[in-house]
């Protein structure tokens, strides 16, 4: 990285963000970009409705603030589009991992694809916990997903309950090995299409200095059924 980057002189640009999101759901910033500029590009992609710092030693800790390996999962479905910058890196690694879910589903047939629109996924207690969401609905260019392997699958018919155990065997094997790994440093960001690509985290010590500021950037949709 060089020293001389700064929020003016950065080459980012929005668009530019926008573009690598459209085609692979997502776009890493491997130089650094100030807090200022990384909330402006934010800001391109709709409204921040929620605010995060993932590092441990929070008082009541959600599963990001826990040392523990966390599985590859999509966040909440009011992120349409998730960011990271990262604040203080973990000297041991803490790096984090990407797993397109466009490529598991693309293992089952046209049929199974479109069975996992009747699998409910129970919508987070800690949200206020609607209605159970479909793991995956048709979209422009692929399908919409919403799937946390942690919480609770329903599905409506025999063809959703045997799409959902194909779907789940082949997220099992893609979590092992196709999945990208990164290593952020400070000033680095993310940019994470929530219903395309599943990201995880490899287990950190709990007195780790890792720190991230993450942004849940919202459209208005919910993604459930009505
Ligand atoms: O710590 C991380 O890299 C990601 C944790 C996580 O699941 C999140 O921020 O939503
Ligand atoms: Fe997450």
């Amino acid at each position: 990285m060089t020293q001389t980057q700064t929020a003016d002189d950065s080459a980012v640009t929005s668009e530019g963000v926008a573009a690598k999101l459209a085609d692979t759901g997502i776009c890493v910033i491997d130089e650094e970009v100030a807090d200022a500029r990384f909330r402006d590009i934010s800001r391109h992609f709709g409204e921040i409705v929620y605010e995060a710092e993932i590092r441990m030693g929070a008082e009541r800790p959600r599963n990001y603030q826990l040392p523990a390996a966390i599985d590859f999962h999509t966040d909440h479905v009011m992120a349409e589009t998730i960011a990271w910058r990262c604040v203080a890196s973990e000297p041991g690694g803490g790096e984090m991992r990407f797993l397109d879910l466009q490529k598991v589903a693309d293992m089952l047939e046209e049929e199974e694809q479109q069975a996992l629109g009747r699998v409910g996924v129970t919508d987070n207690a800690a949200w206020g916990g609607g209605e159970p969401i479909p793991l995956a609905l048709p979209r422009p260019g692929g399908l919409r997903f919403h799937y946390v392997p942690w919480l609770r699958s329903y599905p409506y018919d025999a063809a959703a309950a045997a799409a959902l155990e194909k779907f789940e065997q082949a997220f099992r094997k893609a979590s092992q090995t196709d999945y990208v790994e990164i290593e952020l440093a400070p000033g680095q960001c993310v940019f994470l299409d929530n219903h395309r690509i599943a990201h995880g985290r490899a287990a950190i010590p709990s007195d780790s200095p890792r720190n991230l500021t993450r942004l849940w950037i919202g459209s208005g949709e919910t993604g459930r059924v009505a």
